[in-house]
């Protein structure tokens, strides 16, 4: 990582900042307005004032439940309102949006109407893994940008129901043991790691691949018997039950997507939540969480899938619409769609069904 200030005192001159990365970048498409550029800068903002007031949450009294709930029925916690608010407040009127969606509310969040519009749409889950925060372990933000599809006015609902391939760019910002910023345009994908002592994004990770082939695997373990036999026989693979076909690994689970993608984006892995007998089509939102994160999990050619087909080919039909999510390291990914796909067959063949396994 790049540091103004080395531990031995001695201060880095050369430094690339969030800025000037997405300015070199741009500078590369002569027909490139800087609309997007500018949308990524006001969304590095927005993560500095939410990394500022997560940092500062022990302190002041804004942790724990606000008392209202999200449309998902979960509490909302004070510091979901908090960044939710942020994003909204940092969006709205640079005339460079015509419509957002959040995790957080039930419809499109229409641009104000003494605000001009601009030609993106942007969806983000505000704060992710939030139960997470009366712990004080990692959360995060992700989003997702479109360009719009309507000719005029105000975004509307279609807007943001394009299906992740027609990203424009996504990323996420983890609030860990520092902040970091991690973002996509199609481009590969980029890392930046906030020095607090001068408040800027600095680039700590230019393109960024994931290994083909991972050392963990992240799921919640405690659903292992509301899986069909297809995801049982898949983890069990993971964990080792057919090392000719994949090496046993070892498992890692926050319970906080960010932080858990990150980690396996870095050091190689597999992150699944599947579809349970509870969770039908799974837990994780299309719009807020699987795409965005498929579109970086592609650029740092890695992969991403709902079990058997690729994440960012799914027609969303609705905003808050679930699916299942099977992302990281490709030939992990790949191994995963097999022994789904090889179960799922074997038991359709014998009238067997794909219930959970005893
Ligand atoms: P919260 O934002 O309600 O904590 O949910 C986090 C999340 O959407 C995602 O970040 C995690 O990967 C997943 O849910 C964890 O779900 P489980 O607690 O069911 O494992």
């Amino acid at each position: 990582m790049v540091h103004p200030q080395t531990p031995g005192g001695c201060v880095q001159t050369s430094v690339t900042t969030i800025e000037r990365f997405i300015l070199d970048q741009e500078d590369r498409y002569p027909e490139a307005t800087g609309e997007l550029s500018n949308l990524l800068y006001d969304i590095a903002l927005a993560a500095k004032i939410i990394a500022a007031a997560i940092r500062r949450a022990g302190l002041v009294n804004i942790l724990g439940a606000q008392g209202a709930e999200n449309v998902q029925g979960e509490q909302q916690q004070k510091l979901d309102f908090l960044a939710n608010e942020t994003i909204k407040n940092s969006l709205k009127h640079t005339g460079r949006v015509c419509v957002m969606g959040s995790e957080e509310d039930e419809d499109i969040i229409p641009v104000p109407p003494e605000s001009s519009v601009g030609k993106y749409a942007v969806l983000f889950d505000p704060l992710d893994g939030s139960s997470n925060i009366d712990v004080n372990s990692a959360v995060g933000t992700i989003f997702s940008i479109y360009r719009r599809i309507s000719l005029e006015g105000r975004g509307t609902v279609a807007d943001v129901l394009q299906p992740g391939c027609l990203q424009v760019a996504a990323g996420y910002i983890m609030y860990g043991s520092s902040t970091m910023l991690v973002y996509t345009t199609g481009q590969g994908v980029h890392g930046f790691t906030l020095d607090p002592t001068i408040g800027e994004f600095l680039l700590s990770h230019e393109r960024i691949i994931t290994p083909r082939v991972g050392q963990y695997y992240s799921v919640n373990e405690s659903n292992f018997g509301r899986w069909d036999k297809a995801v049982q026989t898949a983890v069990r693979g993971l964990k080792g039950d057919v090392p000719d076909a994949v090496k046993p690994k070892n498992s890692r689970y926050i319970g906080s997507l960010v932080a858990d993608f990150h980690r396996n984006l870095i050091a190689g892995g597999v992150f699944l939540y599947p579809a349970d007998s509870k969770n039908t089509n799974g837990k994780l939102r299309l719009l807020y969480e699987a795409s965005p994160m498929a579109f970086i999990a592609e650029q740092a050619q890695g992969s991403a899938t709902d079990g058997l087909n690729r994440i960012l080919d799914i027609v969303p039909t609705h905003l808050h619409q679930r699916t299942p999510l099977v992302i990281g390291s490709r030939e992990d990914v790949g191994f995963v769609a097999d022994m789904i796909r090889r179960v799922t067959t074997s038991s359709a063949t014998s009238g067997a069904g794909s219930q959970p396994a005893s």
